[in-house]
């Protein structure tokens, strides 16, 4: 089999470090699904990446399952599209180390994610949250992977996985393929609820900032209506009205509408009306998701088919990649 025809391959991953956010389907998720109808996609979810965090190894386990689930209940075929589980296919941790001996000590320490990461995890920096992006760089060179869909907070990532690529490519020749971020124009950064600056994240300790796929239609109005706003009480996308840009845009997100619209829409109606709107549309956008996984959830056989036919395939042409760059620095094989 030619890896080499990959013309229009798109790869990307998610952690299972929780339950998804509307921010992992705004800024990802929807992205992946859409776009298995105009590429040669492959996606996975990203377990050795979550240890970087230290995990319970019940509520790992139950994560990843239910994150599988998810991403089936919002569309990805697995009759067409790979979706496997990176842990699955060994490849994934010999090309990190690999290249990990092509990554500079000072390209690492300049990643956001790093920074953020190391000040909310002190009391843990361990050698793999730093190193994380070169793992990141091994998942995308694997498949010779062009496309690569991510949110904003990930750009960072792709672009250091460009610089690796051309160098390995720069000593040992065409090797890998570029790969490109592909970024949503909506929805590429959903902002906490409760904190608008920060991104919304699973991870984060106060769940009344993040909107978490599976919550509950009551659970979603509420959240809604106690986000972090200002005291303008006027629907206007403005800089340093962060909380209801952040609606906005959500807003946006979901039913396609301009932000001129969206003003004129709640032009003199105060906050509680645009709130309740908001939540409304993502509520009714959430519903059929949380249905089908439902049905998913409760059929592990099924699940556990789909992950092993998608990680046989990923398995293949990584290991072909794999030994080809093990030929190209020198190693016997
Ligand atoms: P964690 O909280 O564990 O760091 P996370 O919620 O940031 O996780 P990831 O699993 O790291 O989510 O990200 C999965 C995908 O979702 C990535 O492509 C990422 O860019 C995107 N994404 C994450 N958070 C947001 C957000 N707030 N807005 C838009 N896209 C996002
Ligand atoms: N680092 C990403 C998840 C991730 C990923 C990837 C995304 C792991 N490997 C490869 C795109 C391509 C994250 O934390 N969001």
């Amino acid at each position: 089999m030619s890896i080499i025809n990959c013309e229009n391959r798109m790869f990307s991953a998610v952690q299972p470090s929780g339950m998804p956010t509307l921010g992992n389907y705004l800024g990802a998720i929807r992205n992946w699904v859409k776009s298995q109808e105009k590429f040669n996609c492959i996606f996975m979810l990203a377990d050795l990446h979550t240890i970087t965090v230290r995990q319970n190894p019940e509520e790992f386990r139950k994560n990843i399952i239910e994150a599988y689930a998810l991403f089936l209940a919002c569309g990805i075929n697995t009759s067409k599209t790979p979706f496997f589980i990176q842990s699955h296919v060994s490849a994934h941790s010999e090309l990190a180390w690999i290249l990990d001996c092509y990554t500079q000590f000072g390209e690492l320490s300049r990643m956001t994610q790093f920074k953020d990461k190391s000040k909310k995890y002190a009391n843990d920096v361990n050698a793999g949250l730093f190193c994380y992006p070169v793992l990141m760089a091994g998942d995308i060179l694997l498949y010779k992977s062009k496309y690569v869909p991510v949110g904003a907070d990930q750009k960072q990532h792709v672009e250091l996985t460009r610089d690796v690529a051309q160098r390995f490519n720069n000593i040992y020749g065409d090797t890998f393929i570029l790969p490109e971020p592909f970024i949503p124009e909506v929805g590429a950064r959903v902002m906490s609820l409760q904190e608008p600056t920060k991104k919304m994240s699973k991870s984060d300790a106060n769940a009344n900032g993040y909107i978490a796929i599976l919550d509950s239609p009551d659970i979603i109005m509420k959240k809604f209506k106690r986000a972090v706003t200002d005291s303008e009480a006027k629907v206007e996308y403005k800089e340093g009205k962060d909380g209801v840009n952040n609606l906005m845009g959500i807003y946006s997100a979901i039913t396609g509408k301009s932000l001129e619209e969206i003003e004129s829409e709640f032009d003199g109606k105060g906050y509680g009306v645009f709130k309740t709107k908001v939540a409304e549309v993502v509520i009714e956008e959430l519903r059929p998701i949380q249905e089908k996984f439902k049905d998913y959830i409760n059929n592990i056989d099924y699940i556990k088919e789909c992950y092993k036919k998608s990680d046989d395939i990923a398995r293949e042409i990584a290991d072909e990649t794999v030994k080809e760059v093990k030929q190209k620095v020198g190693f016997v094989l």
